[in-house]
């Protein structure tokens, strides 16, 4: 049985086998969650993006994938990066959304991660509005079967704790 933990902070500080990146396709950084992961973990985190990048995923980490790195210097002793959908009006890309989740709990499985810390994917830069974005969080791991012990959201604003907190019901 998975325990959902709901906390407010910065995922960068969280003391948990693995956390988990809301990343872009090009592995290489940006703002957000990914920005705040690479500054505080350092160089070493980068330099296993691209090590990827120049092996398994020349073009890339599709979007619902997700892949493992060392953690540089963060608590964690590993991130997670998994590419969220760009929200879209027009276009259910919800499943795609939730493959985040199930793909970064597999590569968690695959690690032997315990404990596992998620931002609220695709619900900043990438523009999901944060209940839909926190109702498929939520729905998703609980459907997903895994070894993780506890998946700890941590939400980086009230809005995003508020959100994940109606949705975990
Ligand atoms: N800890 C926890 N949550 C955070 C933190 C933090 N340190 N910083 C921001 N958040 P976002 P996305 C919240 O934009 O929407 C990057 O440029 C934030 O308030 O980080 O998936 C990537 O390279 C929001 O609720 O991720 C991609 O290009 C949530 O984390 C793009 O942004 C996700 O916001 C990905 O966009």
């Amino acid at each position: 049985m998975t325990e959902i933990a709901l906390v407010r902070g910065d995922i960068t500080e969280a003391d948990v086998d693995a956390v988990v990146n809301a990343a872009n396709s090009s592995l290489l950084g940006g703002g957000g969650v990914d920005g705040a992961i690479h500054r505080r973990g350092g160089p070493e985190i980068l330099a296993a993006c691209r090590e990827l990048r120049a092996t398994s995923l020349p073009d890339g980490l599709p979007t619902g994938q997700a892949v493992a790195t060392t953690a540089g210097h963060l608590p964690a002793r590993w991130v997670i990066h998994t590419v969220g959908p760009v929200y879209a009006k027009r276009e259910d890309r919800s499943d795609l959304l939730a493959s985040c989740y199930r793909e970064s709990l597999r590569v968690a499985d695959e690690l032997g991660a315990r404990t596992v810390a998620f931002p609220a994917i695709s619900a900043g830069i990438y523009g999901w509005p944060m209940d839909d974005a926190a109702r498929i969080a939520v729905t998703t791991v609980r459907a997903t079967p895994t070894d993780v012990a506890e998946v700890r959201f941590v939400l980086f604003d009230d809005a995003a704790h508020q959100a994940f907190t109606v949705a975990a019901g």
